[in-house]
C-alpha cells in the first residue's frame, strides 16, 4: 500500500522504539458506504476509508500531511494523545495551529507514550464528518492482557450523512430555520465505514475488539447476542477486567472488550449496535436504527439479522463507566487546587441561530492560533485576558489538581472531551424530576461538597470523553501536569460549531522551554492562509492587553438578556455558595449512579473519609 511507508530506525535486534511514518495526501474523493447515495468524502491518497494508523508503545509517529482538498482548509487531531511537549502536533485549529489551507503542508510528529484505542480526526470547522476519521490502534505487549487473544479487530461506529458538512451545518443546524437547535439527523449508520463488518473467528478463540464511536453526533449501544464480554480497556486506560453484556459509546468512546467465540458452530453470533434515539429529535421511518454485524464461526451458516424486537434502545442496560477500574490504581486526585464551574445551555443569538454556552460564553475562535498567543506574550501569557474573552480561557498553574464542574442546564447529553488528559470522572448525577439538576441545587435540597471525598471512588474512572447528564452534572478532576493550551469542548461536532468549548492554559511560563521546536511548515500554513502566529487574540502585537477588535460572539436578542441575566445571577450565587458548602448529595445518592449490572462482576468502589480541601475559584470564572 502506496499510503503506508514504514520506517524502522531502531536496530533489529533491541525492541526499541521505532518511527512510523504515513504521507497523508487528502482530496475529494466519492464513496458509497451505505448503498443509498454516492457522495464526496476526504480520501487519503485517493483511498476512503482511511487508513488504520497503528504504532507500537513508544513509538515516533510522522504524518506528512498535505491538503489536496482544494476547497477547504483542515487539520488532524490524534485523538486522547497527551502530546506531553508537543501541544503544537495536537491538531485543533486555531487552539494549537493554524488551519492548513488547500495547497499546503504540515507535518505531525510526536511520540506516543500511550496504549489502547484512539482514533485521528480532522479538527478544523467541522470536517470530520466528511469521512476524515479512522482508528489509531497502540499496540501494547506489556498489556496485561496481550497473551489472552488469538487476534484483534477493530469495530467503528459512526453517523452518516449525505451531504456535505458545510451543508448540513448551514442549512440544517446554524441556521435561522432551526431556532431550536435541533440536530441534523443522519441519514444512516455505519460499521467500519460500510452497512456491516464481518469479523471471521474460530470456535472457542478469544478475541480483543476495538470499539470506536468515531461519529459527529449520535452515541450508540453495542451488544453481541446471547453473550457477554470482558472490557480491558476506556479511552487507553486499562481497567480491571469487567464483564458486561451491553455498552453505550458517546461520540469520541472508545471501549477493548475481549470475546470468546463459542464453541458451537451451529450460529453466527450477531454483533449489534443501535443508535441512541433519545437524541434524535425525529426518527425518519427510512432510517435503519440497527446495523448487524457478525462473528462468523461457521461460514456455512446463514447470518441471521438481530432480534430487533429486543433492539430497542430504551430496554438496553449499558455497563455504567462510572465504575470501571483503572488496572494502574491511581487513586482520586485529592485536594483540588482550582475548582471550575461551567454550566451548558444553548441560546438563540441576533444571528437568529442556536449557540451553545458554557456559562455565558460560546466559543469564537481568535484571531490568532492561542497556542502562539502563549507563545508570543512573554510574561502577559499568563494573564487570560490576552488569550481572548470569548475562547473562554482559564489559565492553570503547573500540577494544579483541577476540579471541573460540568451543570447540564440542556435537555440533552453531551460527550465532553478534554484535550491533552485524561480526567476522573468522580461524581455524575442525572436530572430528575421536570427540573434541572444543578451539582449544587438547593431547591432540591442537596449540595455537591467538594470537600467530602466519602462519595468519591477511591479508584475513580479515568477517560477522556465523559457523558454529561441531560440536565444533571458531572464532576471531573485531572492533573495539570501537560504545560500546554488544551481545548475542552462538546465532541458532538455541531456542538463544537455551536460553541460548545472552552480552552485551558497550562503553564504558561512553561510552555516554550518544555515543548519540541515548532517546525517551518506550521508557520508556513498560517502564512499560506494569511493567519497571524503573533499576538494576542486580537492579533495585537504591541499591547498584549489590548483586545479591541477581537472575535466576538454574536449579540444577545432580547429574550437573551433575560436568560443572560439569570444565567449570570446564577453564577454569582454559585461562586458565593461553593466555598461554604456543607451539604451533601447523600439523600439522593441512590438516584445518581445505575449500579453495575449483576452479570458485571464489579463491585461498588470504596469510600473514603479525607480532609477538608481548600477550593479556590479561578479569576475568570
Ligand atoms: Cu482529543
Ligand atoms: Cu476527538
Ligand atoms: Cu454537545
Ligand atoms: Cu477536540
Amino acid at each position: 500500500m502506496r499510503w503506508l511507508l514504514i520506517s524502522v530506525m531502531a536496530t533489529a535486534v533491541t525492541v526499541a522504539a521505532k518511527t512510523v511514518t504515513y504521507d497523508f495526501n487528502a482530496t475529494w474523493v466519492k464513496a458509497n458506504p451505505d448503498g443509498l447515495q454516492e457522495r464526496e468524502v476526504i480520501g487519503i491518497n485517493g483511498v476512503w476509508p482511511l487508513p488504520i494508523i497503528e504504532v507500537d508503545k513508544g513509538d515516533r509517529l510522522v504524518v506528512n500531511f498535505y491538503n489536496g482538498l482544494g476547497d477547504t482548509s483542515s487539520s488532524i487531531h490524534f485523538h486522547g494523545m497527551f502530546q506531553n511537549t508537543t501541544n503544537h502536533m495536537d491538531g485543533p485549529s486555531m487552539v494549537t495551529q493554524c488551519p492548513v489551507p488547500p495547497g499546503s503542508s504540515f507535518t505531525y510528529n510526536f511520540t506516543v507514550d500511550q496504549n489502547g484505542t484512539y482514533w485521528y480526526h480532522c479538527h478544523t470547522d467541522y470536517c470530520y464528518p466528511d469521512g476524515y476519521r479512522q482508528a489509531l490502534l497502540v499496540h501494547d505487549k506489556d498489556a496485561y492482557f496481550t497473551d489472552e487473544y488469538e487476534d484483534e479487530f477493530v469495530f467503528t461506529m459512526s453517523d452518516w450523512y449525505h451531504d456535505l458538512s458545510k451543508a448540513v451545518l448551514s442549512k440544517e443546524f446554524m441556521s435561522v430555520y432551526n431556532p431550536t437547535g435541533a440536530e441534523p439527523i443522519p441519514d444512516s449508520f455505519l460499521v467500519n465505514d460500510a452497512v456491516s463488518a464481518n469479523f471471521s473467528v474460530t470456535a472457542g478463540k478469544k478475541y480483543l475488539i476495538h470499539l470506536i464511536n468515531i461519529s459527529a453526533f449520535v452515541a450508540q449501544y453495542f451488544y453481541i447476542e446471547n453473550m457477554n464480554f470482558t472490557i480491558v480497556e476506556v479511552d487507553g486506560v486499562y481497567v480491571e477486567p469487567a464483564v458486561a453484556d451491553t455498552l453505550y459509546l458517546a461520540v469520541a468512546q472508545r471501549y477493548s472488550i475481549l470475546v470468546t467465540a463459542p464453541n458451537s458452530t451451529d450460529v453466527n453470533p450477531v454483533m449489534v449496535m443501535v443508535a441512541d434515539a433519545d437524541l434524535l429529535d425525529t426518527i425518519p421511518s427510512s432510517l435503519q436504527l440497527n446495523v448487524s454485524s457478525w462473528l462468523v464461526v461457521n461460514e456455512d451458516v446463514d447470518l441471521l439479522q438481530a432480534d430487533i424486537t429486543v433492539a430497542v434502545c430504551d430496554d438496553l442496560v449499558p455497563y455504567d463507566d462510572f465504575y470501571l477500574v483503572p488496572a494502574d490504581g491511581v487513586g482520586l486526585y485529592e485536594n483540588p487546587d482550582v475548582t471550575i464551574n461551567v454550566t451548558v445551555y444553548m441560546i438563540d443569538l441576533m444571528t437568529g441561530a442556536n449557540y451553545a454556552f458554557l456559562n455565558n460564553i460560546t466559543y469564537t475562535a481568535p484571531v490568532v492560533p492561542s497556542l502562539y498567543t502563549a507563545l508570543s506574550a512573554g510574561v502577559y501569557n499568563s494573564t487570560a485576558t490576552v488569550y481572548g474573552e470569548y475562547t473562554h480561557p482559564v489559565v492553570l498553574e503547573h500540577n494544579q489538581v483541577v476540579e471541573l464542574i460540568v451543570n447540564n442546564d440542556d435537555t440533552g447529553t453531551h460527550p465532553f472531551h478534554l484535550h491533552g488528559h485524561n480526567f476522573q470522572i468522580i461524581d455524575r448525577a442525572p436530572g430528575y424530576g421536570a427540573d434541572f439538576y444543578d451539582y449544587n441545587d438547593l431547591a432540591a435540597g442537596v449540595q455537591y461538597d467538594p470537600d467530602d471525598h466519602s462519595s468519591f471512588p477511591s479508584v475513580p474512572v479515568r477517560r477522556d470523553v465523559a457523558v454529561l447528564p441531560a440536565q444533571g452534572y458531572m464532576v471531573l478532576r485531572f492533573v495539570a501536569d501537560n504545560p500546554g493550551v488544551w481545548i475542552f469542548h462538546c465532541h458532538i461536532d455541531w456542538h463544537l460549531a455551536s460553541g460548545l468549548a472552552m480552552i485551558f492554559i497550562e503553564a504558561p511560563e512553561l510552555i516554550a522551554s518544555r515543548m519540541e521546536p515548532i517546525p517551518d511548515d506550521h508557520y508556513a500554513a498560517c502564512a499560506a492562509g494569511s493567519v497571524s502566529y503573533t499576538g494576542n487574540a486580537a492579533g495585537n502585537t504591541e499591547d498584549y492587553l489590548d483586545l479591541k477588535g477581537q472575535p466576538e460572539q454574536p449579540g444577545w436578542i432580547p429574550q437573551g438578556f433575560t436568560k443572560r441575566g439569570e444565567v449570570a445571577m446564577a453564577f454569582s450565587v454559585l461562586s458565593a455558595i461553593i466555598g461554604i458548602a456543607s451539604l451533601t448529595v447523600y439523600g439522593l445518592s441512590d438516584l445518581k449512579h445505575k449500579p453495575p449490572t449483576e452479570i458485571a462482576g464489579s463491585q461498588i468502589v470504596d469510600t473514603e473519609d479525607k480532609a477538608v480541601s481548600n477550593d479556590v475559584m479561578p479569576e475568570s470564572e
